[in-house]
């Protein structure tokens, strides 16, 4: 149902103002340092639209935004977040692959939204969201103990969250949601109380790393996959945190217990092998962080980008 293309939309966002730790932002410069780009266009084929920037969003850097809701940084993180959509948007509704490289996960915010309504107008669909991430990032601002808006995307995109217009977030209208029945994730074991009360009462499908341990990584696939059903447009958004930390320590909210690598490349190529992937995000790669393991943790990533993309083993 999506016809083939090699066209694909670039956008580095050099955000970290979800959350509280500097180098986030680094983390587009790195991937694309390491080869990604050139990757994309030389062993895999990919025409790439990229404006050649890592985007900051300078302008929209509020230095008077005080705490509301109990979210930190909110005037400027849905700003930039808003941003970001219309960027995504433009990419998406020409028909390319979206890649976004993050950044902390806040913005997947603008990349969902972006996306979701592209897919609505485009194919007349409702796309589904795959998750991958040791967190479940569906902190209402009410539920939220740190009050880090990189820990609620979910909740804004999904409506379970929401403000008037003119109030941080008030500008996600319903075209750029997504329903909760077609969220899928995978990889979670740091779940905050609230957020599984959220997960319970909304029936949403959830794979714990208990899961992928019960199952193995291919059964926990084909029923990610299963739930979704075939020919469902899909944004993968993965952060890098979903790897055990042996694999990406340099991040933000390491968990220990997680993905090998070789099981986050597993899904990335199971998404690909759909045909239906439409869009991907990658975040929360800090390089800044536990810098011994900062070459490893953007290799990683790099690695996940290229099986997502079709890259294969044989
Ligand atoms: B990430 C947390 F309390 N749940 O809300 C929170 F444990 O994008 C972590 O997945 C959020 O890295 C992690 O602050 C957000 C915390
Ligand atoms: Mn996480
Ligand atoms: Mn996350
Ligand atoms: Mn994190």
């Amino acid at each position: 149902f999506l016809p083939k293309s090699n066209e694909l939309g670039l956008v580095a966002v050099g955000f970290s103002g979800g959350q509280c730790k500097p180098g986030v932002d680094a983390a587009p410069m790195a991937l694309i340092e390491s080869g990604l780009v050139d990757q994309l266009k030389d062993d895999l084929e990919y025409n790439i639209h990229y404006d050649g920037q890592v985007h900051a969003y300078g302008d929209l850097i509020c230095e008077d935004d005080p705490d509301y809701r109990n979210m930190k940084k909110p005037k400027t993180v849905s700003a930039v977040t808003e941003r970001l959509s219309s960027q995504i948007y433009e990419h998406a509704k020409e028909g390319r692959f979206v890649l976004t490289l993050g950044g902390d996960h806040s913005i997947a915010v603008g990349t969902i939204s972006g996306t979701a309504k592209a897919i609505r107008e485009r194919l007349g669909r409702e796309m589904a969201v795959i998750w991958v991430d040791a967190h479940a990032d569906i902190n209402t601002p009410e539920t939220s103990d740190s009050g880090n808006i990189h820990g609620m995307p979910v909740a804004f995109l999904t409506g379970l969250a929401s403000d008037k217009p003119g109030m941080p977030f008030g500008w996600l209208k319903d075209d750029q949601k997504i329903s909760t029945k077609k969220l899928v994730y995978i990889g979670l074991r740091d779940v905050d109380r609230g957020e599984k009360k959220i997960l319970r009462e909304n029936g949403i499908k959830a794979f714990s790393m208990h899961d992928v341990d019960r199952y193995g990584i291919g059964k926990v696939m084909d029923m990610a996959l299963g739930w979704i059903g075939r020919d469902t447009p899909i944004h993968l958004s993965f952060d890098i945190d979903a790897l055990d930390p042996m694999w990406a320590p340099s991040t933000g909210t390491a968990v220990r217990g997680g993905l090998t690598l070789r099981e986050g490349d597993f899904i990335a190529e199971c998404v690909h092998e759909t045909g239906s992937l439409v869009a991907l995000d990658l975040v929360e790669v800090n390089p800044r962080l536990e810098q011994h393991g900062a070459a490893e943790t953007v290799r990683a990533g790099v690695s996940i980008v290229r099986c997502a993309l079709g890259d294969t083993l044989l």
